[in-house]
C-alpha cells in the first residue's frame, strides 16, 4: 500500500512510518516540524536528541533498508497538500497533523486560536483535497479518548446512539465533552468529518486514542532510529512525565486526587493497532469510529506503578499530589466498549509494568540531558487564571 502521512516527525508519525516501511508499505510523510519549535518555545525539548529529517530518512534506509519521502512543508498549505496526493496517489492518508497538547492549547487566546485554525484547517484542507483527487482514499484520522470526557454512562464505539425524548426516537451523536480546547478541536474534527462522510461518502477511520506511552517499537532498535519522547508540563504525557520525574529524583505529580481514569495503550501496541486499521479499511464511504486502548488505569495507579518499577531499579521515589492545574473530574466513573480492533485480531502485547521498566531504563542513560530542562516539568499553566 502507499501510504501518505500527516505529521510524520511526531511521536507516533515516525514510528508509525518505520513501521509500515518495515511491512513493505511504501511511506510518503509531511511535517512542518511544529513540535520541535513548542517544545522550544516552553524550554524544553525530546528526552533523547532527534536526527534532522534528512538524517532521519538515511538511517531508516541504513538500519531498516527502507526508502522514506519526507516532505519537510506544512499540511496545512492547500495546495502543497493536493499536489503531494496527485503526485504519490496513496490508498490511505493518516492524519496526525495537529497541535496534540492539552496545556499548549489553553495557555492563552493566541493558543487557543491556534490550536483551533491548525486542527480544523487542517481537517477540512484535508476533506476537501480528497474530494477532489480522489474520494475513494482512506482517510485514517487520529481523535482522541478524551472526546467523550468522563459521563457516567458506557462509552459505545459508535457515534451514534438512539435517544428517547418525550416518547420520540431518534439517532443522536452520543454526547461529547472536551477537556480543553485541544480535546474540543478533535469533537469539531470528528463533527467535521461525521458530516462530510455523509455528503461525499468519504471513507474514513475516526480514532478514539487514550494516552501513549514508552520510548520503544519493533522497528526502534537503535539510538538513530528514536522518536521524540517529552516529559515537560505541556508536551509530555503522564506516565512519561512520571518516569522522568522518577529518574530526576523529582516526586511524581498526580494532579488533585489522582482518580482520573484513561485508556492507555503503549507505542508498539499503538503502532499496531494502527497498522491493523491501514490494512484493512472500512468499506468505501463508511464512516468507521474505533476506540484504541489496551489497559484503563487511574492516575494514582500508574504513579504507583512507575514508583515500584523505579525502585526495583534502585531509585528513591515518593508521590506527590500537586494541585490540578486543569479542570477535570478527579474521581468518576469509566467504561468505554472496545470491540472493532478485537475483531480486526488486534491484541495488545504490552503492558505497562513492563514498559514503565524499559522507558526508565532508556531513560537512566539521558539523565544529565534532562537535568537541563527541569524547570519544564512542574504544572504551570493553568485552566482558569
Ligand atoms: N496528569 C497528572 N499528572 C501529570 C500529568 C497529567 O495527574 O503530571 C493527569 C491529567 O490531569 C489528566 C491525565 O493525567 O487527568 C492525562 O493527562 P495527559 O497529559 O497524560 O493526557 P492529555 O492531556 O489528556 O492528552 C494526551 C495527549 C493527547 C491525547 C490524550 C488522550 O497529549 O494528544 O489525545 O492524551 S486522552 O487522555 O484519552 O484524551
Amino acid at each position: 500500500m502507499k501510504i501518505l502521512i500527516l505529521g510524520i516527525d511526531g511521536y507516533l508519525g515516525w514510528p508509525l512510518a518505520l513501521k509500515m516501511g518495515s511491512k513493505g508499505h511504501e511511506v510518503i510523510g509531511i511535517d512542518n516540524l511544529s513540535t520541535r519549535k513548542f517544545s522550544e518555545e516552553v524550554g524544553s525539548d525530546s528526552a533523547f536528541p532527534l536526527p534532522s529529517p534528512s538524517d532521519r530518512v538515511k538511517e531508516a534506509k541504513k538500519i531498516l533498508g527502507i526508502n522514506i519521502d519526507f516532505y519537510v512543508k506544512d499540511a496545512n498549505d492547500m495546495e502543497f497538500l493536493k499536489e503531494t496526493i496527485r503526485k504519490h496517489k496513496p490508498d490511505v492518508i493518516v492524519h496526525f497533523a495537529e497541535q496534540r497538547s492539552a496545556p499548549y492549547s489553553m495557555k492563552d487566546y493566541n493558543h487557543a486560536q491556534y490550536t483551533l485554525d491548525n486542527n480544523l484547517g487542517t481537517t477540512l484542507k484535508l476533506i476537501y483535497a480528497v474530494n477532489e483527487i480522489d474520494p475513494s482514499i482512506h482517510i485514517l484520522k487520529m481523535g482522541t479518548m478524551g472526546e467523550y470526557g468522563t459521563p457516567s454512562l458506557d462509552i459505545p464505539e459508535s457515534p451514534f446512539v438512539e435517544a428517547n425524548i418525550n416518547n420520540k426516537k431518534d439517532k443522536i451523536i452520543f454526547p461529547r465533552w472536551g477537556g480543553s480546547i485541544y480535546h474540543w478541536s478533535k469533537i469539531f474534527d470528528t463533527d467535521l468529518l461525521l458530516y462530510f462522510n455523509q455528503i461525499f461518502g468519504l471513507t474514513v477511520t475516526d480514532i478514539m486514542q487514550g494516552p501513549v506511552y514508552g520510548t520503544r517499537t519493533t522497528e526502534i532498535t537503535e539510538e538513530g532510529l528514536r522518536t521524540r519522547f517529552d516529559f515537560d508540563e505541556t508536551w509530555g504525557t503522564v506516565v512519561n512525565r512520571f518516569c522522568v520525574e522518577a529518574v530526576l529524583g523529582l516526586p511524581l505529580t498526580p494532579y488533585g486526587k489522582g482518580g482520573q481514569t484513561r485508556g492507555f495503550i503503549s507505542l508498539e501496541d499503538s503502532m499496531e493497532a494502527l497498522r491493523t486499521l491501514i490494512e484493512n479499511p472500512p468499506k468505501t464511504g463508511e464512516y468507521r469510529l474505533v476506540h484504541q486502548f489496551a489497559e484503563i488505569y487511574s492516575v494514582n495507579k500508574i504513579a504507583e506503578v512507575v514508583k515500584n518499577a523505579a525502585e526495583s531499579l534502585g531509585m528513591s521515589t515518593e508521590i506527590k499530589h500537586v494541585d490540578n492545574p486543569r479542570i477535570e473530574a478527579e474521581e468518576h466513573y469509566y467504561n468505554p466498549e472496545i470491540k472493532i480492533l478485537p475483531s480486526l485480531g488486534f491484541k495488545p502485547k504490552k503492558n505497562l509494568k513492563d514498559e514503565v521498566k524499559i522507558i526508565l531504563e532508556d531513560l537512566i542513560p539521558y539523565k544529565s540531558r534532562l537535568e537541563r530542562y527541569k524547570d519544564s516539568i512542574m504544572p504551570k499553566t493553568k485552566w482558569k487564571k
